[in-house]
């Protein structure tokens, strides 16, 4: 992911990537001797307000954060050497939660900030297929009203429970992933809130989206796209409305 820092007079005509401020890596990929395993960091991404501002005592961090995801991280990436990467080929995926901040050069986000995960590293989910992020809620309200901290929105379109591919979409509260003590890493189990598809192979999650306020209650709601879905005829695809509240 390249990053560059904003300024009315610079975003004009044409500017090259190879000039970006900054360029942000995933987790290593393994070579291609060893069986094409890589992660696709990047494949999805989308601003995240400012997650890690701390609103009670006084030492906000002002920066704005991202969200990215490499839907391909397959499990040996994580756990053998670079050099041999024997494992099996369960593309697990995974998404980041990453900082804002003055970076420069080559960073790396799985040092840089927070890694979402399946908690089974052998089950192809494709995590982070689609990623975003808005205020949906806060864990002090069970009626789903947001805390102003944004929250973590990520697709997971293979996900499997109870039938291949169903998919769905996981959301994490951004105020238990920004509470101490921090953590560095996140799975499945730990979401605040899973959205599943209703059947398999709707890969529900294949595309995500918060921010727009549907139902005019002053919170985001949720977008889930299913392509697969039957709903409205075999691969009608389906779209699902999930509002922050309802009567
Ligand atoms: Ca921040
Ligand atoms: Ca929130
Ligand atoms: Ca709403």
């Amino acid at each position: 992911m390249f990053v560059f820092y904003g300024g009315a007079s610079r975003f004009t005509a044409s500017i090259s990537l190879a000039s970006a401020d900054a360029v942000v890596l995933g987790e290593h990929s393994c070579g291609l001797s060893t069986g094409h395993r890589y992660g696709r960091f990047g494949y999805s991404l989308a601003g995240a307000g400012n997650l890690d501002v701390t609103p009670d005592d006084g030492s906000d961090v002002e920066t704005d954060d991202l969200v990215i995801g490499a839907p391909y991280l397959q499990t040996c990436m994580l756990t053998d050497p670079p050099e041999t990467c024997t494992c099996g080929s369960a593309e697990v995926g995974a998404a980041y939660w990453v900082p804002g901040g003055s970076y420069s050069g080559m960073v790396n986000a799985s040092t840089l900030g927070v890694t979402f995960r399946p908690s089974d590293l052998y089950l192809r989910a494709l995590m982070g297929w689609s990623v975003d992020a808005g205020d949906i809620t806060g864990t002090e309200d069970e009626l789903g009203v947001g805390d102003g901290r944004p929250d973590l929105v990520i697709g997971a379109p293979w996900y499997t429970i109870a039938g291949a591919a169903r998919g769905g979409a996981f959301v994490f509260s951004g105020d238990q992933v920004a509470s101490p003590p921090p953590s560095s890493s996140f799975t499945t189990p730990m979401a605040h809130l899973w959205l599943g598809g209703e059947d398999p192979y709707d890969y529900a999650g294949w595309s995500v989206a918060t921010g727009g306020d549907l139902n005019q209650d002053g919170e985001p709601d949720i977008l889930v796209g299913a392509f697969g879905s039957d709903r409205g005829g075999f691969l009608s695809g389906a779209a699902y409305v999930v509002l922050s509240s309802h009567d």
